[in-house]
């Protein structure tokens, strides 16, 4: 059968039609058989005689998943046992003119990983096929709780063949050294080298402004350290605290004019520091850029598809930008996934994304205390330690995902795992920090995500190190819980959502369409989530009327939850220094913690992001009948501007109203105004009133935000006869919706067209309208997007 490569056997025989799309209904449990099988790839090729005549050749595999055995006209050259990994076989004297054979047989990992729990059994995540932990390959592959079980296997990066004469680079660190008169780059190049004749080392640096900077070393053996300084430079910023200028950095091995070897690199010149600093709530957790203390506003990112190989550029890129777009200054790239390829990172560079990458383990017991399997990791953790290195955006490397928690407080405590406990202790504290020490000495290093930096010691704790606050959502505690955490930095909390109907379109037909249906529960990994779904919905919500009520609500009661914790967090900025909501994006179409749903549809949570991450945010601490509101402001300079508020009812008629200045100091935030409406609210009219805040600047509004004094469930809600007027300008759809009386949650879509709009999903009280606005889809015409128009609000939810 024809096998893309990169590739894997999944999405061939996907595009041979020989299985069912297992992201289509429960075709996932159909499949199973792919990974419980041992698949062979063969070739035959011809080699370009100018590779052939090299001194030199390799055939280089820069990802395998996973346990690969590779031969080469019949000689074997190798096995392979881990995907994280670049494997290269010197293959010169294998290869000759004319046909050559390359073989691949790969192994069933999932036989493996059985096999090997069978003889060991390691505590683990319940929804994974037990023993992957034994495998370096991404753990979520074997399944995770919003995760399918469908391994992947096959040839995942790119596999070539590579000559070079006399010598090769092997490796290049860049260390900034920022200093008065500008930015001293240093670049320490390391060479394999088979002769004796004197090699040069050139760096050229192309500053963003066309400026090329060069310098010149001869070779000691082989290394050598090349200089160069940047006298003007144009420093890098996480996006919100200024631009993402790059360097283009080459780097050649030449002997007189022949160039033997050439690497390039995009840089942006910064300095990065992770801050703990003792204060008055323990310890602080700040990453500090450029001197200037950033707010990390963010999320997890996890794999973006169950078959990798198959995300488009195009894919990545609208993934990332909807990160951007929503504020978001840093991803986490989560344990249970895999080292990203270079176009993340080159996105991340671009777009201003600080990246807190974990290396691979998550959640799960590793065998650590085995020497080979150790081994194969430091191979790992050097290359891709090597690999990332220099990037502008990664800020920190992070030991593992919940593994310190696991073994703490989730009842690994059995003596039968003393050793392994023993071993984790000294690979995540001693062992893996010495190797980064070695090969990123200016990156920190965190133990693992959360953790106190006190082996063993209270993870979660909120005086020092990160957090991961689940109580909301596996501990089915009140959205409000959030308002009792103040952690150095949350980066992890989340609540789940259903998908957006279009996408649930894509694997559940109609009949399907209930929230216990045996299809969608195949499309919900966390047991009990939707349970959980629905009954914090009723805690809020009146029950839904039909399907398509309840996916609405369980968008919007997603959005809520998260915004409450958000708003919360942003109060305190300098207490909590960052906010990583779990989580980004989603592998497959699912039930799950996602903002963007699998095909980079926005949910209610995204569109929500883009105001709760806003750098100006208004919030109101509720504490009927008292609302507090509070600006926060992220800019680096001081702000000010007025609050506009009312006490009104839901259908408009004001009770009362005020004005009030509001200000905030650079990078922190500040309380406005503490109202007491226990006159004005009382058990009679409380189902009826709504509190508004504005904050504005000359006459504009900036941002409106809006509290109640009952759930929502209560509230009297009208019929919010919700007007529009559709105009085109300039290759945008501009959108004025008016409400009559008090529109809960307003959510705007275009039948059968995907938008994403400037807003949506916003409250919208009696009388006021608000535009929003996306761009035009080609050829659509003011008339038909009119037609295709549709609201949504809370008040629909329930009424016919
Ligand atoms: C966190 C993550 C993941 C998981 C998520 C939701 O613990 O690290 O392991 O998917 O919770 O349960």
């Amino acid at each position: 059968m024809p096998a893309q490569v990169p590739g894997g056997v999944h999405t061939d025989l996907l595009a041979l039609g020989r299985i069912p799309d297992p992201f289509i209904g429960d075709n996932e449990k159909r499949v199973q058989w792919v990974a419980e099988s041992d698949w062979e790839y063969q070739r035959q090729f011809t080699v370009d005689p100018e590779i052939l005549e090299q001194a030199h050749i390799w055939l280089v595999c820069d990802g395998l998943d996973t346990l690969a055995v590779v031969s080469l006209n019949g000689t074997l050259l190798g096995t392979t046992q881990n995907m994280f990994r670049q494997y290269r076989w010197d293959v010169k004297d294998l290869l000759k003119a004319g046909e050559n054979d390359i073989h691949i047989v790969f192994d069933s990992p999932v036989c493996f990983i059985t096999a090997m729990q069978n003889k060991r059994s390691l505590q683990g995540v319940p929804h994974s096929i037990a023993g992957g932990p034994y495998l370096r390959k991404a753990p979520c592959h074997f399944g995770w709780d919003w995760g399918p079980k469908l391994p992947a296997i096959g040839i995942w990066k790119d596999i070539r063949l590579e000559g070079c004469g006399n010598a090769r680079i092997e490796e290049v660190r860049f260390t900034q050294h920022h200093e008065k008169d500008g930015v001293r780059l240093e670049a320490q190049t390391h060479i394999q080298k088979w002769d004796d004749a004197p090699a040069t080392a050139n760096l050229e640096i192309l500053a963003p402004d066309g400026e090329i900077f060069a310098s010149q070393a001869v070779f000691d053996e082989k290394t050598c350290t090349l200089e160069i300084k940047i006298s003007d430079p144009q420093l890098w910023w996480p996006n919100g605290y200024g631009a993402q200028p790059l360097y283009h950095a080459t780097i050649s091995v030449r002997q007189g004019d022949r160039v033997l070897d050439q690497r390039e690199y995009q840089l942006g010149l910064r300095t990065m520091e992770l801050c703990q600093t003792p204060d008055e709530w323990g310890q602080s957790f700040t990453f500090v850029v450029n001197g200037q203390a950033i707010l990390a506003k963010g999320s997890n990112w996890i794999p973006s598809d169950s078959f990798s190989t198959r995300t488009s550029d195009k894919k990545l890129e609208q993934l990332l930008q909807a990160a951007v777009d929503t504020h978001q200054n840093m991803l986490r790239v989560w344990g249970g996934g895999f080292y990203e390829d270079e176009r993340f990172y080159d996105l991340c560079d671009r777009l201003g994304i600080l990246v807190w990458q974990d290396f691979i383990f998550a959640c799960s017991m590793y065998p650590l205390d085995d020497a080979a399997f150790l081994e194969n990791v430091h191979v790992e953790v050097t290359e891709n330690i090597r690999r990332l290195r220099h990037r502008a955006s990664l800020a920190l490397w992070c030991g593992n995902n919940e593994i310190e928690w696991g073994w703490s407080e989730w009842g690994w405590k059995a003596p039968e795992y003393d050793d392994l406990r023993m071993a984790y202790d000294q690979f995540f504290h001693h062992t893996l920090p010495s190797w980064c020490e070695t090969e990123d000495p200016d990156r920190p290093y965190w133990p693992s995500s959360p953790s106190s930096n006190v082996p063993f010691e209270d993870p979660n704790g909120q005086t020092q190190g990160d957090a991961h606050y689940w109580d909301v959502w596996h501990g089915r505690k009140p959205f409000t819980a959030y308002r009792s955490q103040f952690p150095r930095f949350m980066s992890e909390f989340g609540f789940q959502s259903l998908p957006p109907l279009e996408t649930i379109r894509t694997y559940a037909e109609k009949p399907d369409w209930n929230i216990t249906s045996y299809i969608m529960e195949q499309h919900q990994k966390n047991e009990n989530g939707n349970a959980l779904i629905v009954s914090q919905m009723l805690d809020s919500f009146l029950l839904p009327k039909d399907f398509e009520s309840l996916v609405y609500l369980s968008l919007v009661l997603q959005a809520e939850g998260i915004r409450y914790g958000v708003e919360h967090w942003r109060r305190y900025p300098r207490r909590v220094s960052g906010i990583l909501y779990w989580n980004l994006n989603d592998c497959w179409p699912v039930a799950s913690w996602s903002s963007l749903d699998y095909y980079g549809r926005w949910k209610a949570l995204h569109y929500a992001a883009r105001r709760f991450y806003a750098p100006l945010l208004l919030s109101i601490e509720d504490k009927p009948p008292e609302m507090n509101v509070y600006l926060s402001n992220d800019l680096p300079e001081h702000w000010e501007g007025s609050l506009y508020w009312t006490l009104e009812t839901l259908t408009g008629e004001i009770l009362q109203t005020g004005e009030e200045s509001a200000q905030a100091p650079p990078s922190d935030a500040a309380p406005i105004c503490q109202l007491d409406f226990s006159k004005l609210v009382t058990k009679a009219n409380r189902r009826d009133i709504v509190f508004t805040a504005e904050l504005r600047q000359s006459e504009q509004i900036l941002a409106r935000q809006t509290a109640f004094f009952v759930p929502t469930k209560h509230l009297n809600l009208t019929d919010p006869e919700l007007t529009a007027q559709v105009k085109i300008d300039q290759q945008q759809v501009v959108i004025r919706v008016t409400a009559h009386s008090m529109a809960r949650l307003v959510e705007c879509t275009l039948d059968g067209i995907d938008l994403v709009f400037s807003d949506n999903y916003f409250d919208l009280p009696a009388g006021r309208s608000i535009e929003i606005s996306a761009a035009l889809p080609v050829g659509l015409t003011e008339q038909q997007i009119s037609d295709a128009l549709r609201f949504r609000s809370l008040y629909d939810t329930y009424t016919h």
